[in-house]
């Protein structure tokens, strides 16, 4: 093992900016590049080397920005690109880097590309997307006609009808996301090119949205039906057959020259621990770390608005599976938050006035001393909580509200088929009516709305909390959703003032990683994998030994770690209660965490 980071941002910390939600300069009620450029020295402070900043690029906005129409400017909401490079000189002589979101697999349906390709079956572009006629047999739009059976990410169908031509087109995700057909040279090239585009720009590197879907079996075959009505095609785009290709491809003709400075990950939902080392490992030349989502699914159930309990020893199994995995070959990106995932604190911690802090600080110091590159998602540094959503008009996630209307249809007969017309986008008051028939369509209204409540995207996206006074200091207008009114307790400006704030923990953490190479780079050693309360971690460098203790829970825990008398008397670096009682055992206080040091280490 290298003594010193082979690469910067190993020892870097990013930190994800939802421009949307950050901070309001114009008044409009929605964020703005103005408004994130006035909060850069807030996040100087914090000490992140790297902003990776949400999609800002012209867009109906009909996924919150992942659908875009051009992807070369700015949207208006968001300011104008004298705004972005603005944006970009004054994190750079902040000595930050800043690093966009690139969103290929689909277009907007309103983008020009998409708008040429549907003008009929001869247009040039035609071949840009997938394009496909109804199944064999079957004439267009009647029920069950789509040419597979695949479900959308968004509720119902993954095919849309386009009347004119009679030929469906792809969407795995909105039916205003087309899928761009990766297997055309031209789509490639016209990416490749526009991603020089930014760099020239001075941007710092991508992170990649769902990119571990581009490469789709072209036969499309029809995927198995696990409960309703559509069928699972993931097996066929996930991780498809010419994926290490593309992205070989898009190293080569995008990256090669300048990829030391630059900081590329992907997005890649249902991807292996093995798969993972493959995209990472440098001498491939393909993406420095993936975003992988196995933690994150371990308390769901057939899917996401079906969740089930929170198991540590099933975290400890997963998340240890990833540091053993890429230990030798490969990189870890590491990540509690991101916009679509509801808040750490209230999903893994405690998020009660007496121990969210605790928890969140806890969480916080487990998380960023794994080995791999952490990532802060906007307001987790504070501690931010899940929202309050008094019903579905309060929802504003394409994802919750397709969900609502698609679970509520669902209810009248059990088993929606292909060709329901659940796809539809639906406003939050037609969702509403929906569930407005009284009795048991109440009943299941009040079931859905509590899986929304717990794990909607929305939960992520609520403003930033900046201050105790009007919309949380986020806009002066009236904010796009509504603010969380806990925001009077948790927000910046308290927590800059309070020295044992979740604030300042966090900027200890990434004071840590930048000081020390062994949080960088260090051995990673699980122990207590069967202890129902603690998170026990070793880290080891040359001769230096860290211990790493995190109590998951609000009952006191004795960690039983080898050697726990040494370790009790050793350096204690960082915890998040003000003093340790007693250096002669690893006793534990409710959500308690520890980091200890020894330089003579330990067999
Ligand atoms: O998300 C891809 C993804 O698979 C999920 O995280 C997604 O949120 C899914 O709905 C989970 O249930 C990416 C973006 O992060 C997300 O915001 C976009 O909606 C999506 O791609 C499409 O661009």
């Amino acid at each position: 093992m290298a003594s010193n980071p082979a690469v910067w941002w190993q020892s870097a910390v990013v930190y994800q900016i939802y421009p949307r939600s950050f901070r309001d300069a114009s008044g409009d009620g929605i964020g703005d590049l103005a408004g994130i450029i006035s909060r850069l020295d807030y996040l100087q402070r914090l000490g992140v080397d790297v902003l990776w900043l949400s999609p800002t690029f012209p867009s109906p906005q009909d996924d919150a920005g992942y659908d875009i129409s051009d992807y070369t400017d700015i949207d208006p909401v968001f300011g104008t690109l004298a705004d972005f490079d603005r944006l970009l000189a004054e994190a750079h002589r902040r000595g930050m880097k800043l690093v966009l979101d690139l969103v290929v697999n689909h277009t907007s349906d309103e983008h020009p590309w998409f708008q040429q390709s549907r003008r009929g079956k001869d247009d040039p572009k035609r071949e840009w997307y997938w394009w496909r006629g109804p199944r064999a047999g079957m004439a267009a739009g009647a029920p069950g006609a789509e040419p597979t059976n695949w479900g959308s990410a968004f509720s119902g169908s993954a095919w849309e009808l386009d009347e004119a031509s009679g030929e469906y087109y792809l969407h795995l995700f909105s039916r205003k996301q087309p899928d761009l057909n990766w297997e055309n040279p031209q789509v490639r090239e016209a990416v490749y090119a526009m991603m020089r585009w930014w760099l020239d720009r001075g941007v710092d590197g991508f992170r990649m949205d769902v990119i571990n879907m581009i490469s789709k079996d072209p036969r499309l075959p029809d995927g198995p039906v696990h409960g309703g009505g559509y069928g699972d095609g993931s097996a066929h785009y996930i991780c498809g057959p010419r994926i290490h290709e593309f992205l070989q491809e898009m190293h080569q003709r995008v990256f090669a020259g300048r990829d030391a400075q630059l900081l590329t990950v992907g997005e890649m939902p249902g991807v292996t621990v093995e798969q993972a080392r493959l995209f990472t490992d440098p001498d491939r030349h393909e993406v420095d770390m993936v975003f992988q989502f196995e933690h994150v699914q371990l308390d769901q159930g057939i899917d996401k608005f079906h969740p089930t309990g929170f198991s540590l020893l099933d975290l400890k199994a997963s998340l240890g599976r990833w540091q053993a995995g890429l230990a030798e070959v490969g990189w870890n990106s590491l990540y509690w938050n991101n916009h679509d995932q509801p808040r750490v604190v209230s999903r893994f911690g405690d998020d009660s006035d007496q121990y969210r802090a605790l928890s969140a600080t806890m969480l916080g110091t487990v998380l960023h001393l794994h080995r791999g590159t952490p990532y802060v998602y906007q307001g987790e540094e504070l501690g931010m909580t899940n929202a309050v959503f008094a019903g579905i008009s309060d929802f504003r996630d394409i994802e919750s509200l397709n969900y609502y209307a698609a679970a509520l249809a669902a209810t009248g007969s059990d088993q929606p088929m292909p060709g329901d017309p659940l796809a539809d986008r639906t406003t939050a008051a037609e969702a509403a009516s929906a569930g407005a028939g009284g009795g048991a369509g109440d009943a299941a209204a009040a079931e859905v709305l509590a899986a929304l409540r717990r794990m909607s995207r929305d939960n992520a996206r609520t403003p930033m909390q900046w201050t105790a006074g009007r919309n949380a200091g986020f806009s002066s207008g009236e904010p796009w959703i509504g603010v969380n009114p806990n925001h009077r307790t948790i927000n910046a400006e308290a927590e800059l003032a309070d020295p044992d704030s979740v604030f300042h923990h966090y900027r200890k953490l990434i004071a840590l990683r930048h000081d020390h190479p062994i949080v960088a780079v260090g051995d990673f050693g699980m122990l207590l994998p069967q202890d129902e309360q603690v998170y026990a971690f070793t880290r080891r460098l040359d001769s230096e030994c860290w211990l790493v203790l995190g109590n998951f829970s609000g009952a006191e825990a004795t960690a039983t770690v080898p050697d726990a008398p040494g370790w009790a008397a050793a350096q204690l670096l960082l915890g998040n209660y003000p003093a340790v009682p007693d250096a002669t055992s690893l006793v534990l206080r409710p959500w308690e965490c520890r980091i200890y040091r020894r330089t003579t280490a330990p067999d």
